[in-house]
């Protein structure tokens, strides 16, 4: 059964930049673009060239974003596509490109909601260093402001960064996502840049004149499988959950952390000024779900979760991932109460900040019909149950203001390349064709239909 949603929680759909725009010629190399050229770096060996071609086939999703009937359109901004190199001039094609996409926006009644940083890196930046050097927090602020300068007059909400532990450990501690490194200390010092990134891009952006400013987290609620892997667990919490969310409100790293790292790293990169820039106030926060973690006894080699092996959690002691079943695609347990959990601690963490599900979705079996319709029913039983799941928090006190379903169509999934599909639309990776899921249609009558239970005195 589909949920009852109020007409004012918005519903939108979400992509980020690497993942969908292809267009390679017209932009700087990133970090991604480096590691997909490694072999066996990505699983089928995808590319971000042409990836959806959706910079050549911008006004025909335009057009599929609003037969969706969707509020708000949630896209990232490739960084080496508006300054190639990383720093200095902007290149006017490209914030052309982001200019277009803003107008068609909002030409079509769709509310804009920009990501500045996505996980594609410039790779100069990353040469020189990447987010484990300060120097790269400073260059983000500079590209923010830039941006922010030429689309602060009409994108209505942004977001600095997109899951900055993505970033931080799967691409520098673990090295399954580009950069592909694996160096804890590096990772630690990453995950502290990247959220000095944030704090300097925050104010950066509000001088050049956008407003609505937030960042987007993805909190897990970690979980000891067994009574006695709770010290493992309050270690990956820390990691995942904790380090963010305090240096987010200006505590600081957490003294845990501090100890429990301290065979990583001396944390000489930490400097007490960075607290209050870090802990800027924002103005909301999204947050992306999709599972919990369950923290098992070690077992080595067993672990399947993707981006997800204890090497990605620095220091940790001996663990597994035990995700129970009903598991998606990803192997990620489907777990609706994690959102409702997920949900509660952000607003305690973060207080009087408006929350939005800025992602949630679903990698799963599909079939084509008769007709070439692609059936997805467990799509839509995974992203009912995780609207229902916001909408519960949000009776239950916590200011969930909207909903992005991930994504609007199938797109490269990262290390797992075109293997895994989220998409609400399918596209044929050779011929670029998109078609409507079973799935779109069922959001966008869920769209249509909002409210409708009140008037029917449901
Ligand atoms: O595809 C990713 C997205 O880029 C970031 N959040 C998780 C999604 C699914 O893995």
């Amino acid at each position: 059964m589909s949920p009852q949603v109020p007409r004012d929680f918005q519903l939108g759909v979400a992509t980020s930049s690497w993942q969908i725009e292809g267009d390679v010629t017209g932009r700087g190399l990133s970090t991604w673009d480096e590691f997909a050229q490694r072999p066996g770096a990505i699983l089928d060996g995808a590319t971000g060239e042409p990836a959806c071609d959706h910079v050549r086939r911008l006004d025909e999703d335009l057009d599929r974003l609003a037969w969706l009937g969707v509020d708000a359109y949630r896209f990232s901004i490739s960084w080496p596509r508006v300054v190639p190199g990383g720093a200095g001039q902007p290149s006017s094609a490209g914030l052309g490109f982001y200019d277009r996409l803003v107008d068609g926006l909002l030409a079509r009644g769709i509310e804009p909601v920009a990501t500045m940083y996505h996980w594609d890196l410039p790779l100069e930046l990353e040469q020189a260093g990447g987010w484990p050097k300060r120097e790269t927090a400073l260059r983000f602020a500079d590209y923010a402001s830039v941006t922010a300068e030429r689309l602060g007059d009409r994108v209505v909400r942004w977001a600095t960064l997109n899951e900055p532990w993505c970033t931080a450990f799967p691409g520098y501690a673990s090295g399954y996502f580009a950069p592909g490194r694996r160096e804890p200390g590096a990772a630690l010092a990453a995950a502290y840049h990247l959220m000095l990134g944030h704090g300097l891009a925050v104010d950066a952006m509000r001088q050049a004149g956008a407003r609505n400013i937030g960042i987007v987290l993805n909190c897990f609620p970690v979980l000891a499988d067994t009574p006695e892997m709770a010290e493992a667990a309050a270690h990956v919490d820390g990691l995942q959950n904790q380090l963010f969310l305090d240096l987010l409100t200006g505590k600081g790293v957490p003294a845990q952390l501090l100890a429990r790292c301290a065979a990583s790293t001396d944390w000489s990169f930490v400097n007490e000024a960075d607290r209050a820039i870090m802990g800027v106030p924002i103005d909301w926060i999204g947050e992306n779900y999709y599972t919990v973690t369950r923290v098992g006894p070690p077992a080595p080699g067993d672990w399947t979760s993707i981006a997800k092996d204890g090497d990605a959690y620095p220091d940790a002691p001996p663990l597994s991932f035990a995700p129970r079943a009903p598991l998606t695609d990803m192997e990620w347990e489907v777990i609706p109460q994690g959102l409702v959990d997920a949900l509660h601690r952000i607003s305690q963490a973060v207080p009087d900040v408006p929350i939005w599900v800025t992602e949630n979705g679903a990698a799963v079996p599909e079939s084509r019909g008769a007709n070439g319709l692609v059936h997805d029913p467990l799509r839509v039983d995974y992203l009912s149950s995780h609207i229902a799941a916001a909408l519960q928090a949000r009776d239950e006190g916590v200011d969930v203001r909207g909903y992005f379903a991930w994504s609007l169509m199938d797109n490269v999934e990262w290390a797992s390349g075109w293997t895994i599909k989220f998409g609400l639309f399918a596209v044929d990776p050779t011929s670029g064709t998109r078609a409507p899921k079973a799935s779109a249609h069922w959001y966008r009558r869920l769209i249509e239909s909002r409210g409708s239970f009140l008037e029917a005195g449901g």
